[in-house]
């Protein structure tokens, strides 16, 4: 093989189109997934370069010149079909900041918590960002096709060889903030992000923001698929015996430092971002090792289904150091000392001791 032959052949056989350098993302190790890296964050919005990526299957190409969209099932009267240009001239376009988090997010600090050996990507915190969404509401989509009054569900499907799907009850599918997306941060939508369209659905577990959807089914029967049995699925104590499906995602922060960090000494401002699903963050409390809790400044408002940034001034002493942050939402709900246990490693949302050395 000559060396042009093995160029190409990496290129076409990477399972995630962009570039993903570990300057600015984690590699999972499964060839599929990589995080953002919690100090390459450098606005509000997450730059799609460093966004992070979830992928049951490898990317697919899709030509937005033949890529059509059935909307159909027996929640709707008759079944409609929209081509890419529809979706640009036909319906009036939204934009939503929103934050994605996969409900896998941490996992593999959750294992570190409890000692469990959780199966599926080890991520480290990196499994969430924030961008804005612009395409047309799922809503404006679904009703020329009738929705009947029996209609309880909607599930967009996927085009990718995971076939993903995941139903939406259908007051969820029908809020003003659930978008079937074409652009990300003002560019059209990135092949891995979902290209030509993906789902947004706010607050919600990221595995309900299905990429590359091809068919939205409107069911009046709720759907069972293996993302709402098997996979994305709360099981063990607390939990019936066919487990609770995950909707929103729980309470949680993130430190925009290296795991360790490293620090030099002297006056200094440490960053983060607290995130709360559907509710939004109301506070954000910060503790250097055995030093009372303390308030961090909230540097943007906590918004439902957008993170919110927090930072506190630090002077700290040379050696070693753990801070711990504690995000609450607006409803008082504060991040627990330990995760609520699961069999698959879900929501992750204890309070992290953050190793960090200053010096
Ligand atoms: N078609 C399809 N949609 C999908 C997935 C997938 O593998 N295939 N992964 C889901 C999961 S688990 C997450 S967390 C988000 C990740 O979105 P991102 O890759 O744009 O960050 O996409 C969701 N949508
Ligand atoms: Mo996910």
């Amino acid at each position: 093989m000559t060396e042009q032959h093995a160029v190409t052949r990496t290129l076409t056989t990477r399972e995630v189109v962009k570039p993903t350098p570990a300057e600015l993302m984690e590699d999972t190790g499964t060839g599929l997934d990589f995080g953002t890296r919690p100090d390459r964050m450098p606005g509000h919005l997450t730059p799609a370069d460093r966004f992070f990526v979830r992928n049951h299957a490898p990317t697919p190409r899709l030509d937005a010149a033949t890529w059509t969209l059935m909307i159909e099932g027996d929640g709707v009267r008759a079944p409609v079909s929209y081509t890419y240009d529809d979706l640009w001239r036909r319906f009036p376009m939204v934009s939503v900041v929103r934050t994605l988090e996969c409900a896998g997010n941490r996992r593999a600090l959750f294992a570190e918590e409890t000692g469990a050996r959780f199966d599926g990507t080890q991520w480290g915190r990196g499994a969430v960002g924030t961008a804005e969404w612009t395409g047309v509401r799922l809503r404006d989509l679904l009703e020329p096709a009738g929705i009947t009054s029996r209609a309880c569900e909607v599930m967009p499907e996927g085009l990718d060889a995971a076939r993903a799907r995941r139903p939406l009850p259908l007051a969820k599918a029908l809020a003003d903030d659930t978008l079937l997306a074409v652009a990300m941060n003002g560019e059209v939508l990135p092949l891995d992000h979902g290209f030509p369209a993906r789902v947004v659905v706010s607050g919600w577990l990221g595995a309900a923001s299905i990429k590359w959807v091809g068919r939205i089914e409107v069911s009046e029967q709720p759907l069972r698929v293996p993302w709402n049995t098997r996979d994305y699925v709360l099981f063990g104590p607390g939990h019936p015996a066919e487990g609770t499906p995950i909707t929103g995602v729980p309470v949680s922060a993130l430190v925009e430092l290296p795991w360790p960090a490293r620090l030099r000494r002297g006056p200094q401002i440490v960053r983060g971002r607290a995130f709360a699903g559907e509710r939004a963050v109301a506070a954000v409390d910060y503790r250097v090792d055995d030093d009372p809790w303390r308030p961090a400044v909230l540097t943007t408002p906590g918004t439902a289904g957008v993170w919110a940034r927090w930072q506190f001034h630090w002077n700290p002493r040379p050696g070693d150091h753990v801070i711990r942050v504690r995000a609450i939402d607006d409803q008082g709900r504060a991040q627990p000392d330990s995760s609520a246990w699961n069999a698959l490693g879900y929501c992750q949302n204890a309070v992290l001791a953050h190793p960090v050395m200053v010096g």
